[in-house]
């Protein structure tokens, strides 16, 4: 009997594993990991200019539309693609795909910020925002400026877009102040998922140090609050790790207060 009935149980075993195997087939298929953001670079929008913007992130390459906040905004999706991972940085941190996109904003003057979600056929990313605009006049960082020689000239107040571009890159400021001040120094870089780790430095006219800022408020973004006589500062915005690259943008925010007799 033994010599029948072992191939009855195993043409029984083919057949389970045949119709096991065709009803896999017909499940769905898992879903897929939704769009994530790591950050957007630059982390602002100048308004009523348009603005490529580059997201860099994971599971990016199947986006294929962005949904935006308010109506008044043009968006191109210009690029998808694999997005090289900066020497000795962590995909974890700074993400391993990029969208590029082309945004404008026609309303003027706003401040605030720009809400935008990624869409795949399937799924869609959590919302993350770009700053819009300044409350304070609002320059763009200009290259070269990696030296007191080289200081780039701002005005207090003033709010700068910038990037620390590469490995061991120091952006360095300067401003004159033709009465006696309270001043504000601050930067957003981590807090808007920027890899920067700032350090933020203010110096006198003749770069003594006058004091140093790393992490401050629960992040390595940086704060100086300091009474200052009339004069010639200077200020360098580093990272602490001399870490630079795409995944290193931030903006600088300076203000001034009179002091009060
Ligand atoms: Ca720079
Ligand atoms: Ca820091």
């Amino acid at each position: 009997m033994r010599s029948t009935l072992e191939p009855t149980w195993g043409r029984l075993l083919v057949i389970f594993g045949l119709s096991s195997l065709l009803a896999a087939e017909d499940k769905p298929s898992a879903p897929k990991k939704p769009p994530k953001v790591a950050l957007a670079h630059p982390l602002a929008l100048p308004v009523g200019k348009a603005t490529k913007v580059v997201v860099r992130g994971w599971e990016l390459e199947q986006v294929n539309e962005v949904r935006v906040s308010q109506p008044d905004v043009q968006l191109k999706l210009l690029v998808k693609s694999k997005a090289a991972v900066p020497n000795k940085q962590d995909a974890k941190q700074v993400g391993d795909t990029q969208l590029e996109l082309e945004l404008t904003v026609a309303a003027e003057p706003v401040s605030g910020e720009l809400t935008l979600v990624l869409v795949t056929p399937e799924t869609e990313s959590t919302s993350f925002s770009l700053l819009l605009g300044a409350s304070e006049p609002r320059i763009d960082e200009v290259e070269g400026n990696d030296g007191f020689r080289q200081a780039q000239s701002i005005q207090v107040p003033q709010v700068v877009d910038g990037a620390l571009h590469a490995d061991q890159n120091v952006d360095v400021f300067v401003f004159e102040l033709a009465a006696p001040q309270t001043v504000v120094i601050e930067t957003i870089a981590r807090q808007r998922g920027s890899a920067l780790d700032s350090l933020l430095t203010l110096y006198d006219d003749q770069t003594n140090i006058l004091e140093i800022s790393d992490d401050q408020r629960g992040t390595t973004d940086s704060y100086i609050e300091r009474q200052l006589p009339a004069g010639r500062y200077f200020l360098s915005l580093q990272d602490a790790h001399d870490r630079g690259g795409p995944a290193h943008p931030y903006r600088l925010v300076v203000r001034g207060a009179a002091i009060a007799r």
